[in-house]
């Protein structure tokens, strides 16, 4: 049976399970959620549904689960490219969850009030390039200069972290790889795998297309 993704019709959250479920040939129905309508109703379904009264949910048969991470993390697993070694499989959800912390720092330099400008470039001159390049240039190093995270292979963690880079990259002004070539050449090249490029060109992909 298909897998049922609920998230509003913009990239956000969703996007990385999009990514995700693309990668690994996964159908999926793309259940697009609309405030006062079905996201409402699944509110007040209880939190059977959205625990927490928040999307991305993923339903897989009976079976429904929210956060985003978690999400990635169980189809990680269900599918086989979570690492089967507990250390390595702590680090991959490690970094699921250093996706998220980026691509909250993201959503913060979101909006057009009077400092939304001053926001973004003390983020393009700070944290983006001294936190957040600077720890994906160092993991990536750390992993063997590979191309993966974590590894030898593709893991969710590199879906989630290129998803949220390309969120960062495309939206914020000024925000490119600068020196860090390892993490551009990463990101280019998880755009390039058959089925991500496939999907990025592709109807399904809300949003911007490449
Ligand atoms: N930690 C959660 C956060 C989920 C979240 O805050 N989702 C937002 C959309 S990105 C939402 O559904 N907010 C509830 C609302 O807008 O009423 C996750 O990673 O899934």
């Amino acid at each position: 049976m298909a897998y049922r993704l609920f998230y509003w019709a913009l990239q956000g959250r969703g996007e990385q399970v999009r990514l995700l479920l693309n990668e690994l040939g996964q159908e999926y129905e793309d259940i697009h959620v609309v405030k006062d309508d079905n996201f409402t109703k699944m509110k007040r379904e209880g939190p059977g549904t959205l625990s927490f009264g928040s999307v991305p949910m993923l339903q897989d048969g009976d079976f429904t689960l929210v956060q985003g991470p978690v999400i990635m993390n169980y189809l990680g697993r269900k599918h086989g490219i979570m690492p089967s070694d507990f250390q390595a499989a702590a680090k991959t959800e490690a970094m699921v969850l250093g996706a998220e912390d980026m691509r909250m720092a993201y959503f913060r330099l979101l909006g057009d009030d009077d400092r939304a400008a001053d926001r973004r470039s003390k983020f393009v001159e700070g944290d983006w390039r001294d936190r957040w390049l600077s720890a994906w240039d160092g993991l990536l190093d750390l992993n063997g200069d590979n191309g993966y995270l974590v590894g030898s292979s593709l893991t969710q963690a590199d879906l989630a972290v290129w998803d949220a880079l390309d969120a960062i990259v495309n939206r914020i002004e000024g925000a490119g790889f600068g020196a860090f070539g390892r993490v551009e050449k990463f990101f280019e090249s998880i755009g390039m795998r058959p089925a991500i490029a496939a999907y990025l060109a592709s109807d399904k992909r809300l949003g911007k297309k490449r």
